[in-house]
């Protein structure tokens, strides 16, 4: 189980990618608000816990690969490979317009962009693709594919869900962005695609189903999808779209939309208070903690003194070589050595 310092951690940088958010937004750009905070949590865990990148090398062969199929809410992405240190946050201000490089959708002359999505439904065959390539080339990294519900009513989705199974594909994990809204309304009234975990059984996959805000589940079900052998797995995230944005929370107008100033400050206001919660909820899981603490505690004080000991060992060890070594040169040495 990952310790609660860590998740803390993850908690907070998820907040960070909001506040990233809002500062790629301002007041009055269009942009894909919804779809972008309803995976903050997820895109926290998998970028600054779970993944393996490196922002020093982008193509990096032994990375993990990550796929935002739902190309739409690349915003976040960027939230989280600003925050990394794949480009500057000063790219925020242009972001979406033709002098920036931080495009609408991911394009991959942008740092960390691993393809161009976008078009829904073609980022898992993407994937698929990309896992075999590792398998072939022996690499233990895993691929990362985030779709979103409505994005599943794309049929090329399900034919590289067949051959994921196919293909025993069990380095790739799959991720639904499940926050019930498409872009002009509710995903039920659009294209409803009922029982999704029985779809996906149906079709091979291991299923996982979580709360896709609460860290502690997302990082026990990346962890989980990581031992699974011989079939893919997908994670089932129920979220809600413009999560933390309490203006905009379950609203399909925050799809695509713009803030006035009064949202703006709105949203500040919202994750100050959820530092705040943060905070709190930190504090009390740490005053509920001394029982484990103090057994926690014991156990390496009672495990230490004995590896030191054994670690005291083998030095002691060495002088008694010399020793042997020093014995041979005069007795005048040995005998200077006794009187200091
Ligand atoms: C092939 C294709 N058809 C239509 C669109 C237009 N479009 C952009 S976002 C969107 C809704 C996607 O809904 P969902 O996958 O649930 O994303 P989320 O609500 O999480 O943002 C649609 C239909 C598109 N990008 N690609």
């Amino acid at each position: 189980m990952t310790d609660t310092g860590t998740i803390t951690s993850l908690k907070k940088t998820a907040l960070q990618l909001r506040r990233n958010l809002l500062e790629m937004l301002g007041v009055g750009k269009v942009g894909h608000l919804g779809g972008s905070s309803s995976l903050a949590e997820i895109v926290a865990a998998l970028y600054f816990h779970k993944m393996k990148v490196n922002r020093n090398n982008p193509k990096d062969e032994n990375r993990d690969r990550f796929l935002l199929s739902k190309g739409h809410a690349v915003l976040i992405q960027y939230a989280a490979l600003a925050e990394l240190g794949y480009f500057p946050k000063s790219e925020f201000a242009k972001v979406k317009s033709l002098a920036g490089t931080l495009q609408g959708h991911p394009d991959m002359k942008i740092p960390g962009i691993e393809a161009v999505t976008g078009s829904l439904g073609q980022g898992l065959s993407i994937g698929v693709g990309m896992a075999l390539a590792l398998r072939l080339d022996k690499k233990p990294n895993r691929v990362y594919v985030i779709m979103g519900d409505g994005e599943l009513s794309e049929g090329q989705l399900w034919e590289a869900a067949m051959a994921a199974w196919k293909f025993k594909v069990d380095n790739l994990t799959g991720i639904v962005d499940c926050n019930k809204l498409q872009a002009t309304g509710p995903t039920s009234e659009i294209f409803e695609i009922p029982d999704i975990e029985k779809k996906w059984k149906a079709f091979g996959w291991n299923v996982i189903k979580i709360n896709g805000h609460k860290m502690e589940e997302i990082v026990a079900a990346l962890d989980a999808a990581g031992k699974v052998r011989g079939v893919p797995t997908v994670i089932i995230a129920n979220t809600v779209k413009g999560k933390g944005f309490s203006f905009a929370e379950g609203k399909a107008a925050f799809h695509n939309g713009s803030l006035t100033e009064e949202q703006f400050r709105q949203a500040q206001a919202d994750f100050d208070a959820a530092a705040l919660a943060i905070e709190k909820e930190a504090a009390k899981s740490a005053v509920k903690k001394p029982a484990v603490k103090k057994a926690a505690e014991k156990k390496p004080a009672a495990k230490k003194p004995a590896l030191k000991k054994a670690a005291e060992k083998k030095p002691i060890k060495k002088p008694v070589a010399k020793k042997t070594a020093v014995k041979k040169p005069s007795p005048k040495k040995t005998a200077a050595k006794k009187r200091g």
